[in-house]
């Protein structure tokens, strides 16, 4: 590594404002807090196998579930998605040195260990946040839930948000200092699905920090924003999250949309991904419908008929562009041969499980279906669908596919394939049952049910031990990789530069790593 002084770790890792070293750290932390989202969630589904056994108290299992979905979403699927491949990936697409403002790049990523501190210390104080992740009043108000708890979770968002923000600005001033704007249809997909979630972050970020700030004025200042004692109103509250909420389901997706568009690519021996320009239209479509359907999620609120029609209609139109997208993946995977590689795997259950999530979507955007599947496991079936076999799966297919990029390194193949299958089942089993638990009207973010629920609950659980297994089959890939190639995660970055300065990679390495295209 001629030219290049190694910097000392502090340096290298606190101080960093290379767009490489702060993806490790994005992918890194969003590893760990997968893992304690992961707990989470497994301690959901052991209370839920034996009701009571593990928990008599419906508030603590209320915080878990809270916690589970605000670790998932804001400390693992965005810091993987979007500060992980994102910041490793968007400089090298578009020819660039780095991210437009490094050190800007650098606050991003540690607003966030400070923020989940946050996050984790509500869950020291009451019990924890037990209102879901949607923060709702008046269960969230001080009459609701009194405490510091809530509060806490409201600094968390805060920060949360300024991390994401000041990233949105720079993912944006990257691409448009970095690519000339004559050329914008030949922007690589991803630095688009990334362009286009970077609006979203920007204009339905604030929209949360006010809503949550006007909360904690409520809770703190004797405000009445909520409250209809003081003349506010709670479905204003409702109002202002869901301009938020659904943008932020497609901030959590898109990303993943671009990632899956190059592995295809990649995959299929660097073929253009079929109709791209469509693409293109397809996800700035998605990206601006988004902020218009927000109320599919608030049927139940007591409604007027013309705007449930109308937030019925808007939904369902949705499906036009993600359908452009998901037929134009099969048309380009059609008529070649498809690699039977890892990332393959997880590419090919993305779509397949994907637009079975997409479907529930559709049939829960009727608003008549929806006032009586809301609020059941049928949601709770619908956006892991489109969550943990949507988003997870898109990480990990893009995790396998870039790690010898990132590191050097070629994982196990074998054993990341067991890793896909038991996943792949593991999911399967936990949310499947689930959309029957919701017809039968089993409500979500209730610790018990009647006896008759039962069955269906204990494959669930036995679902999510399957994953647990995947779990830790991953984690033995990563130790293995690690052990025989004596080349650790931490030192990725650095190996990278080997690999572009054209070093062989690790002489260890399993197999010869494939040929990885950007
Ligand atoms: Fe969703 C609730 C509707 C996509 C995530 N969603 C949630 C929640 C989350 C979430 C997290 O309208 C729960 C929030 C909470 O805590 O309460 N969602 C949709 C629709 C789409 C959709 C229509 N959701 C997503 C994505 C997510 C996500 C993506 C994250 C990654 N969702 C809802 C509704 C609720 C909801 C209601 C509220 C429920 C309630 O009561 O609380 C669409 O974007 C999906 C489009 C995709 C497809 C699949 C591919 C398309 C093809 C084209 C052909 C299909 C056609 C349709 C022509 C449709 C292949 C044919 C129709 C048939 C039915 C056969
Ligand atoms: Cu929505």
């Amino acid at each position: 590594m001629e030219g290049f002084s190694k910097p000392s770790h502090m340096a290298k890792w606190f101080y960093s404002t290379n767009h490489k070293d702060i993806g490790v750290l994005y992918l890194v932390f969003s590893a760990w807090a997968g893992l304690l989202g992961y707990g989470l969630s497994f301690l959901i589904r052991l209370e839920l196998c034996h009701p009571g056994n593990l928990m008599e108290d419906g508030h603590v299992f209320n915080s878990l579930v809270t916690a589970h979905a605000f670790v998932m979403i804001f400390f693992m699927v965005m810091p993987a998605m979007v500060g992980g491949f994102g910041n490793w990936l968007i400089p090298l697409m578009i020819g660039f040195p780095d991210m437009a403002f490094p050190r800007m790049n650098n606050m991003s990523f540690w607003l966030l260990p400070p923020s989940l501190f946050l996050l984790l210390s509500s869950a020291l104080i009451q019990g924890g946040v037990g209102t879901g992740w949607t923060v709702y009043p008046p269960l969230s108000s001080s009459v609701g839930q009194p405490g510091a708890s809530v509060d806490l979770a409201i600094f968390s968002l805060h920060l949360a948000g300024v991390s994401s923000i000041l990233g949105a600005i720079n993912f944006i001033s990257t691409i448009m200092v970095g690519w000339k704007f004559s050329q914008i249809d030949k922007l690589p997909l991803f630095c688009w699905a990334m362009l286009i979630t970077a609006f979203l972050l920007l204009l339905s970020l604030p929209v949360l920090a006010g809503a949550i700030t006007m909360l904690l004025f409520d809770r703190n200042l004797n405000c009445s924003f909520f409250d209809p004692s003081g003349g506010g109103d709670p479905v204003l509250y409702q109002h202002l999250f869901w301009f938020f909420g659904h943008p932020e389901v497609y901030i959590l997706i898109l990303p993943g949309f671009g990632l899956i568009s190059h592995m295809i690519s990649d995959e299929m021996g660097k073929k253009e991904v079929f109709g791209s320009l469509g693409m293109i239209y397809a996800m700035s479509a998605i990206g601006a419908m988004g902020f218009v359907v927000w109320a599919h999620h608030m049927f139940t609120i007591g409604m007027d008929v013309d705007s449930r029609a109308y937030f019925t209609s808007a939904t369902m139109i949705i499906a036009i562009p993600t359908g452009i997208k998901v037929f134009s993946w099969l048309a380009t995977i059609i008529g070649g041969k498809a690699p039977r590689s890892v990332s393959m795997l997880w590419v090919a259950g993305f779509i397949f499980l994907f637009t079975v999530g997409g479907l529930t979507g559709l049939v829960l955007a009727n608003s008549s279906i929806d006032v009586a599947l809301h609020d059941t496991y049928y949601v709770v079936a619908h956006f892991h669908y489109v969550l943990s076999m949507g988003a997870v799966f898109a990480i990990f297919g893009s995790f396998n596919h870039w790690f010898p990029l990132l590191s050097g390194v070629v994982l196990p193949q074998k054993w990341m394939k067991a890793h896909f299958w038991a996943t792949f089942l593991g999911v399967n089993l936990t949310f499947f049952p689930q959309h029957f638990l919701g017809l039968s009207g089993m409500p979500r973010r209730y610790s018990d049910y009647p006896d008759s629920f039962s069955c269906w609950n204990t494959l669930s659980s036995a679902g999510s031990s399957i994953t647990s297994v995947s779990m830790l089959v991953f984690i033995a890939c990563l130790w293995e990789g690690h052990l025989s190639c004596r080349v650790s995660l931490w030192h990725g970055a650095w190996a990278s530069l080997d690999w572009f300065s054209g070093f062989p990679p690790s002489e260890h390495s399993h197999e010869s790593p494939p040929q990885i295209f950007l």
